[in-house]
Parts: C-alpha cells; structure tokens; sequence
C-alpha cells in the first residue's frame, strides 16, 4: 500500500514539479522526484511539530553552529520514517535501483569536519528524543571543496552543491530580518528621560530563511533546521539608482550576497577575516531576531525569554550572540542592563571544542569596531562590570585581572570570543572527559576558579541511525535478527552481543558482514583511484581532516618502516595490509599539503613493488565526505586515532569506527580514553605518551634529534623520505616534512615513533588469531552505546538546557 502510493508520488512529482519527458528523464530527475515525495511524508509532522511547541508554549533548545555537516539526506530520511523497503519496490517498479539513485544526492557539505557533524548528530537526536529544537546556521551557497588529487596533490574545486536545486529545503522569503554593519553610534535621551543608544549603521543586509525538516527516528517529532541566506536589501538601491550612483548600488547588492557566499574551509585554527566575523554576525543577528519575534507572536513578554529559549554556542563563532542579545533587550526592547544580563547568561550555554591556541578566536579591535561599533561599546560594559566582579573576587590580583579581560591588550589589542562566551553562558562544557579536564586547567581556569559551578563535561556522541543502521545494512539485519529493532534508539541492547563473541557460528556471520563491507569499499577504491585492495587483508584506516596534531605523518613513519623491512629482509612473515587514508587539507595549510603528497608519493611506489604489493598497499581516498564516510567506517579493522595526547579535544570519528566493530590503536588522547574504558584495555592497542609527559616534555624542551640518534632504523625512514626514493628522486618535495621533524617536531611525532610500531606489531599478533580478532570486535561494538549521540543529547537536556520531551500527534 505504502510502496504503491510513494510510486504514485514519485511519478506525480517527475511529471508536475520537475516536468520531463520521459525521452529527456535521467536518474537524478528519479532522485528529485522520491525526494520530493519524501518530504511530502514528512511536511504533516514538520508542521504538527511546530504547532505543538507553539501551542503547549515548551522551552526549545537553539543550536546556533556555523557549520551543519548533514550528508545525504534520502537515506536517513527513508531509514527514520521507516519506508526504505516501500521505497525500493516502488523505485523497482518504475524499473530503477534505489542505491543507484541515493548515490544522486549532492550532499550539503556545509561544515569542515568533526565539530559541524556533531551538530548535524546532534540534531538527529534531538528529533529522535522529542525534544523541541531549532539548528540555526548559515547557508553557504559554496560548502566545503571537493578535492581532487591530481599527481599526488590536493586541488580544491568549488562545491557548488545547489547547482541541480534542493529538494530538502523550503524556503521562507516572508521570514526576514535586517541586520546592520558598520556605521557609528549616536547617545540620546528618550522620551522617558532615560539614557539611550542608536546604531546608524554603513549596510543593512537581508537575512532570509531556508528550512529543512529534520525527522527524528520512529516518532513523529520533525524539528528545523533553520538556515539564514544574505541578500541586499534591494536589488537595487533606488535612491542611489536615482542620484545616478548606479555603480554604488550594484556594490552593495554584491557585497550583501557575498556575505553567505563560501564556507571558510579551516578545520581548527580561525581565520581572522573580516568578512568571517561578518556572517558570524549574521547569522547570531538573524536567529536571535528571530527568536524574540516567535516569543512576540506568542504573546511571551521579553522577560521570559531565559524560560522559553535554551541557546546553545557550538564553539566560540557564535559568541557574538552574548553582545547581540544584550543589544537587542537593551537598545531595541529597552530592558535594564541587569534584567538583559541576567536573562543572558541564563539563557546561553557555551562548548569549546579545541583547545589548540591557533584556534582561539580573537578579532583586532579596529577590525571589530568597524564592523561592530555598538557590540564594541557593550562588551567595554560587559568587561567593566566583569572585572569588577574579579577584583571583589581576587582583591590586588591585576595579573588575573589582565589574564581574564575580555579585550587582549598584549601587542594589537584584540577581543577574545572564549572570554565572551563564558561571561555570558551559565554553563560551559568541553567535549570529553580529558578535555573538559584541560580545559579547567589551561585555557578557562581562571573562569573555572571564578565559576567552577559553570563547568561540566559532555562526551560527544555519534548518531547510531546514519553511522550504523544506515551505514552498515548488513549488520543492522544481523542485530535486528540477535537484539531486535530497538537498538537503534535503545543502544543499551548492544552490551548484549557481550554474550555473543563467544559463539563461533555468530563470529563466523560477523566475518562476512565485515569482509563484504571491505569488498563494497575496495569496489569504490577501485572506481576512484585505480587502486586495488583485497578485502581478506586487515584494513587500517584513517580518515580524518590533514593536520599535524592527528598525526597522519606517524602512520606514513611506520608504512615506511615495513616497507624498509620487507625490502631488507624478503621473507619476513607479516600479514597483509591495507593502508588507508582520507580528509582534507585547509587550502593554506602548507604542511598538510605536502602530507597528503608523501602519502599519495609512497602510495604511488609500494603499490607498483612487487617485492612488497602482496604483503601492503597504500590508497589515498579522494574527497572524504559523509557520503563515502558511510562506506568507510564499516570497512575497517583497525582505527587509526593518533593525535598527540592533550590535543584532540574528543574526536568522533573514533567512535563511528568502534560502533561498526572497528579495534583502535589510539594515544590516550580526547575520546579514546573512554573508548579504552568502556571495551577494556584488552581489546584497545594503547601507545604514546601521555598528555601530561606531553607537557613535561615540551616544557623541559624536545629535541627529536635526540630520538634520530638512538633509533637507526626512525633514522634510516627519514633518510629514505629525504632522499627522493618515494619522488622519482626529487630531494626538495619532502625536505620541510622531514626538516620539521626533526628539528621542530612540534606534535612530537618522533618521541612516540618507537612505541606506535612496536604496539603495530601488537596489532599483527591479534589479527593472526581470527577468533580472537572476531571476539574484541564483537565487543567494541557491544561496548559503543556510550559512544551515541543519545547519550550526549539526554545529558545537555537535563543538565544544561532543562527541556523535556514533546509527544506530536
Ligand atoms: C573539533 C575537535 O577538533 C574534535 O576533536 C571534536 O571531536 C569536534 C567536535 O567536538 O570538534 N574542534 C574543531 O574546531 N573541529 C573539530 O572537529
């Protein structure tokens, strides 16, 4: 009944909303069409959803992110509405393959990484748990490049992901909001005799809405994403059309749609560029217009707004919303400043997610003041009553003073958004148990002094729905079949399959799922780089963005290293391997470039050895992307999770390997720790210093080439690398890498050098008992349900935002 009237949709919708003739259908058009019907199933909940928060007037939780990582979304919406097999049949009844034509999608790539995929995690879980939410963010026309690798390179190609339309957003052009730039302001008294101020800004730019429904799994809660697009504010300015400065008002229509145009592309150190801060503002100016105009048309007064809202700031880039909403109670609804602080800080929670000092966010004052002039002024008065409060505090204490001021006055004068935010919010939380721990002691610890109430952790979660049912269709019937079909929503059930590793017929049926999840990767390999793998080899993985704090530079030390052995010593017995790699680097990260290059470079030459091509290989996987991340993660053995400890505040891409049984090698660093203890330190490949040794280390000064001199063979890989052997003889390619390490090494690649290959050879030990490998990967996933983004939604609800569940009918 289902599959036959989706089919009716599908053939409605190829004829009225995309209007082809059957000569001219392509299989995308049967992709727009299904999406189309889609949503169709969907828009009765979307809008039961918003009339039920309004009418039972609940709190709902805001995510204001910067970044929205969602995928694809066919395939998660078909999986949470429970159609995927009526999708199918109908799909095959109109003679097409529905994997085919999910393969169609241009996913929405409008984040970079870890931090815009938790968002888009966490709003699956918020639908899912029925808690009334709102994700706001921005609607880059450009999302993250695609790369492509061109002679071992990275090369960026714009993503131009709306080219063929999307069918996933509505939009809202009557929901509008002005927002202004520059300008100055003027001090006046109002009517009242009271003291006020009046920002006469350079620019108004036009912020309208895009909204994309986001279904939660098995219920009918279906919340928003809402997502804010930059125009001017008149396509053209008649005025100046009319004074004859046409040239000016094509300028400004230019400069408006410029301010949503692309997607910074910088995982973790921030970019500085004035036009960033612009779409910061943006974005915050519009959401919390907006917020205060929905409290307007429910009759809430302003003063209720703490109760009615929960903000949420993913990271520091929506900080400015603390100085936006002080400006909008104070100057536009004319509140008192205590009443608007007090409702600020009430209603704001802060999460850092890094605490790596290039990624701190601060702006130049000039550069502030000129885009902001009125948020500078308030957050002068924010500071002054601020460090008041810390001198009552901390009497003669003027160092802490300075340390905690929200404007930076050592060299160019600067403000400091981590500052703001933790003024502002009453709750402040790092992303794992070891992070929020550092963060307490380094970068926030004066605040935690101040506030230690303020503080808490809360263990990033991944989505079990994408990143395992979806993901992974051949172990979502295996489970469904051992724990039934609860376990998606109800990941406790997994700790069942504890049970299970000791029955060999199980691990048997586990083996097959994992090799044929090996075979569909190498297919695609195949299809992208011409490489060839063989899915009976253990698959070492890792994707992840480029960066020299993850560390891919120590995996190439030890492909390397084996590489060495298996040319020196031709009949060393080692089981074969498959070594892979993914992620992006940022377009200006000079040495992640040249890190991508050594991989592709000792790819290119193991890979044609035939001394080593039947014991290793090495593949490169271009564009790493949710999509190909959904066959990626399945596929693995081994999980690569390296960083130097102390600085990978959780990671998440960790957890989504654990989930579909993959064994890790990891530091104890970020989210590993709790991995290593939910699964046991006997079913975790443990190496590296810690993050404290790290410190010593670092403080007691590092000299790498201390560790060169004591290792012949670390010193025999460099040279190789130095030599040309992996660059047809080219000595200058791979000079800065090996340069870096040796005389700089600031991630300490080199000091964990040793350890990470004899814990590899830890790893070749367990592979060879196929039992015993089974078992611990059977386990990892039992032991995973932490590791749900569940989890982590139902902790922010109680703990931070106080929302509650919402039935929709
Ligand atoms: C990040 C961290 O680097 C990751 O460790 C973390 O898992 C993620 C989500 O909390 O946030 N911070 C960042 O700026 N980009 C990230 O991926």
């Amino acid at each position: 009944m289902q599959a036959a009237a989706l089919k009716q949709a599908v053939i409605d919708h190829l004829h009225y909303s995309i209007g082809h003739p059957p000569v001219a259908m392509t299989l995308h058009d049967y992709y727009y069409a299904l999406a189309l019907a889609v949503r169709d199933r969907m828009q009765h909940r979307w809008l039961n959803t918003i009339q039920t928060n309004f009418d039972l007037k609940r709190k709902i939780v805001c995510y204001l992110s910067a970044e929205f990582l969602m995928g694809p979304h066919l395939g998660n919406n078909l999986l949470n509405l429970g159609i995927e097999q009526e999708a199918r049949t109908a799909l095959a009844e109109l003679g097409q393959d529905l994997d085919s034509v999910l393969e169609c999608e241009e996913e929405p790539g409008l984040g970079n990484g870890g931090l815009g995929r938790l968002a888009a995690c966490y709003l699956d879980s918020l639908a899912t748990l029925q808690r009334p939410a709102v994700g706001f963010g921005i609607r880059y026309e450009f999302g993250i490049f695609d790369q492509e690798i061109h002679d071992g390179w990275q090369t960026e190609i714009t993503d131009k992901w709306l080219r063929y339309g999307n069918p996933w957003e509505i939009a809202k052009p009557e929901v509008a909001c002005y927002v202004n730039w520059g300008g100055h302001t003027e001090h006046y008294r109002d009517e009242a005799g009271s003291d006020r101020v009046r920002w006469v800004p350079y620019r108004v730019v036009k912020g309208t809405a895009f909204d994309t429904p986001i279904q939660g799994y098995g219920v009918n809660n279906c919340n928003t994403l809402r997502l804010w697009s930059a125009e001017a504010v008149e396509s053209f300015d008649f005025q100046a059309f009319n004074t004859g400065d046409y040239y000016q008002a094509v300028e400004d229509k230019v400069v408006s749609e410029t301010v949503t145009k692309v997607l910074y592309p910088n995982d973790e150190p921030q970019i500085g560029k004035h036009l960033r801060l612009g779409q910061q503002y943006f974005f915050v100016s519009c959401s919390l217009q907006n917020l205060l105009h929905i409290l307007e048309l429910a009759d809430v007064p302003v003063e209720n707004f703490a109760e009615r809202y929960a903000v949420q700031l993913n990271d520091t880039h929506p900080s400015i919303g603390v100085a936006e909403l002080m400006r909008l109670l104070v100057d536009e609804r004319r509140l008192g400043w205590d009443k608007a602080w007090a409702i600020t800080v009430q209603t704001f929670g802060y999460t850092n997610h890094t605490l790596l000092p290039e990624a701190l966010e601060t702006w130049p004052l000039p550069m502030f003041q000129t885009l902001l002039p009125r948020h500078l002024e308030i957050i002068y008065e924010i500071n002054r009553r601020f460090l008041d409060e810390v001198r009552a505090r901390f009497p003669r204490d003027e160092a802490r003073v300075a340390r905690m001021s929200l404007i930076g006055e050592a060299g160019e004068k600067c403000i400091r958004m981590a500052h703001l935010a933790a003024v502002g919010s009453h709750a402040i939380n790092g992303v794992a148990a070891l992070h929020s721990d550092l963060l307490k002691a380094s970068v926030l610890k004066d605040f935690y002094e101040m506030w230690p109430e303020r503080f808490s952790n809360k263990t990033n979660g991944v989505t079990p729905r994408r990143f395992l049912a979806l993901a992974n269709p051949g172990l979502r019937a295996l489970l469904n079949e051992t724990l039934g079909g609860q376990w998606p929503v109800e990941v406790g059930w997994l700790h069942e399959l504890e049970a299970k590793a000791g029955d060999a017929a199980f691990r048997s049926k586990w083996r097959a799922i994992k090799e044929a999840n090996k075979k569909r990767l190498a297919d695609y390999i195949r299809a992208h780089t011409d490489i060839e793998l063989d899915p009976t080899w253990l698959f070492d993985i890792q994707v992840k963005r480029i960066h020299e704090y993850k560390r891919q530079h120590l995996n190439v030390l030890h492909i390397v290293t084996l590489y060495r052995r298996l040319k020196e010593n031709p009949g060393l017995k080692i089981p074969p391997r498959a070594f892979i790699f993914g992620g992006k680097a940022a377009p200006g990260y000079f040495m992640a470039k040249r890190i991508i290059k050594l991989i592709n470079a000792v790819a290119e030459t193991i890979n044609a050895d035939p001394d080593v091509n039947t014991r290793m290989k090495v593949a490169f996987v271009p564009n790493f992307n949710v999509q190909n991340a959904q066959l990626i993660y399945p596929a693995a053995d081994l999980s690569e999770q390296i960083s130097t400890a102390g600085k990978e505040a959780s990671g998440t891409g960790n957890m989504k390997f654990m989930l579909n049984g993959a064994l890790t090698i990891g530091t104890l660093d970020g989210a590993n720790v709790e991995i290593r203890e939910e699964v046991g330190a006997e079913n975790f490949f443990l190496f590296g210093l810690t993050a404290e040794e790290v410190e010593r280390i670092k403080r007691e000064r590092y000299h790498p080439t201390d560790y060169i001199a004591s290792n012949p063979e670390l010193r025999a890989v460099l040279e190789l690398i130095n030599s040309g052997y992996f660059s047809r003889g080219d000595a200058e390619v791979f000079r800065s890498v090996v340069d870096n390490l040796t005389f700089s090494d600031p991630f300490l690649v080199l000091a964990d050098y040793a350890a990470y290959i004899a814990c590899q050879e830890q790893v070749n030990v367990a592979w060879q008992d196929k039992e015993k490998w089974t078992r611990m990967s059977i386990l990892n996933t039992a032991c995973s349900g932490k590791f749900s983004s569940d989890r982590a939604i139902r902790e922010y609800c109680d703990e931070i935002w106080n929302v509650q569940p919402v039935t929709v009918k």
